[in-house]
């Protein structure tokens, strides 16, 4: 509802309004606070004893993936498409995947099939021990857009974000971020935008968008996208030629 001008004009005042406090004007600090508390009450949290502890995030899952942008055997603008966005809101103890390691089981069904529910598991077990805060759950990017919004909520104590969705057509390829943090130096991040590599969750051995199923055994580690120039345009996870990204998260606090 605020403008951004004025939600800015709003935290500046509540910078003076702690100056203030300091220097002892009391009365005209508690002035500026209420009128804070009345501003910021979109938020989420103005039952919170610390606006600050809760924020409101929108991720803007956006694509270029096309027929022009990554032509060699293209699935088709009737076929291409992103899952369902899944993830979760967490601490530093516990990654849900990472480049390099094997993936979960819940990894493996989101890559290869974009389903979602034993990931959700997963997550439903991290918050169960203290280690995630909520399962984030949003639209995918179906073939007839080129993106989609989820809006959720963070808690101080949980600022990390993990979240992935399976490009598709494909065996075991997907896009994600996995423990990024919304806060930095004690404060919530307004705006960051992050261009997402496609990943190889290492659970399937096709190398073509259509490749028929064929689990990978032993299973490999999450890498980057690699593939020869005759499969696919991607090569460590970027176009091989210009370096373009499939995706991108841009992340926006809201006021
Ligand atoms: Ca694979
Ligand atoms: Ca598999």
């Amino acid at each position: 509802m605020l403008s951004a001008g004025l939600a800015n004009m709003l935290k500046e005042l509540s910078y003076s309004s702690l100056n203030i406090l300091k220097r002892g004007k009391i009365f005209l600090a508690f002035v500026l606070l209420s009128a804070c508390g009345g501003g910021g009450g979109g938020g989420g949290g103005s039952s919170d004893p610390d606006p600050a502890a809760i924020a409101t995030y929108t991720v803007t899952f956006s694509t270029e993936w096309s027929g022009v942008t990554f032509p060699t055997n293209y699935p088709g603008d009737r076929d291409r498409h992103f899952s369902s966005l899944v993830g979760a809101t967490h601490n530093e103890q516990v990654i849900f995947w990472e480049s390099g390691q094997l993936a979960s089981e819940g990894i493996e069904k989101v890559a290869e099939d974009g389903d979602n529910s034993v990931l959700e598991s997963e997550i439903d077990s991290a918050i169960d021990t203290g280690t995630a805060d909520a399962v984030l759950m949003g639209d995918g990017i179906p073939d007839t857009a080129t993106e989609t919004e989820l809006m959720f909520l963070v808690s101080k104590n949980y600022p990390l974000v993990s979240l992935v969705s399976m490009l598709a057509p494909s065996p075991d390829w997907f896009v994600g971020v996995s423990g990024v943090s919304l806060m930095q130096g004690g404060d919530w991040i307004d705006e960051f935008a992050i261009d997402l590599v496609a990943y190889d969750a290492g659970t399937d051995s096709g190398v073509v968008y259509y490749a028929a199923n064929n689990d990978t055994d032993p299973q490999n580690v999450i890498l980057p996208l690699d593939s020869l120039a005759t499969d696919t345009d991607f090569a460590d996870g970027v176009h091989r030629d210009d370096g373009r990204h499939v995706a991108t998260f841009r992340f926006k606090r809201e006021p």
